[in-house]
């Protein structure tokens, strides 16, 4: 090769290594490529204790060693929480004998109304291994704070209130960490396959 040739490939190639990292910093600065960061992964869940549908404590240390997956709503929800507790035990229908060895929590954000007694009643339609959990108003300010959950109380005129919340669904580790927010619009048995990576 003559100088020149080799001159010429030097300049290309440093071209391109230099379109490369240009490249790689436009993917980085965008995000694209990467999965989208909601929050650091650990800052989400940690310990709680709340009081189960039986009227027995139930804390994160009681669901160690299976995949859990983290609900709040409450009794009352016209539609949001009915739908969301009814995915959720088509989800755990699917996952058949496996099921056993995963958990689903639904943390009651009105535990004004939903006492143990009615948690218990309405979750009696629903898959088995679904936990209706509630706290006092601390017990529920600090998993809801843990979770970064949101959820409000609004006055309705006839002098009645319902509850404002966020409907995500948490997928938590075998060992209680956050791993991400479990989707339900698609077919159960997806879901259902993708709780399964985590047993
Ligand atoms: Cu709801």
């Amino acid at each position: 090769m003559n100088p020149r040739a080799i001159r010429l490939l030097l300049v290309l190639s440093a071209f391109l290594a230099g379109l490369v990292l240009c490249f790689t910093v436009v993917l980085l600065v965008t995000g694209r490529g990467a999965a989208p960061i909601i929050a650091a992964p650990s800052a989400i869940g940690g310990p709680f204790r709340l009081t189960d549908q039986n009227g027995k404590t139930i804390t994160d240390r009681d669901l160690r060693g299976r995949p859990f997956l983290v609900f709040f709503g409450f009794t009352h929800c016209p539609e949001i929480c009915p739908t969301a507790l009814f995915d959720i035990s088509e989800i755990f229908n699917k996952l058949g004998p496996d099921a056993e060895k995963a958990n689903a929590l639904f943390i009651t954000v009105d535990p004004e109304r939903d006492t143990p007694e009615k948690l218990k009643e309405y979750l009696s339609s629903f898959n088995p291994r679904l936990i209706g959990a509630a706290g006092d108003a601390e017990q529920l300010a600090a998993v809801a704070k843990g979770y970064r959950a949101y959820y409000k109380k609004v006055p309705l005129k006839d002098g009645d209130y319902t509850m404002d919340h966020m409907a995500t669904v948490y997928l938590m580790d075998k060992n209680g960490a956050f791993v991400a927010p479990f989707s339900l619009k698609r077919r159960p048995e997806d879901a259902a396959a993708d709780l399964r990576k985590y047993l």
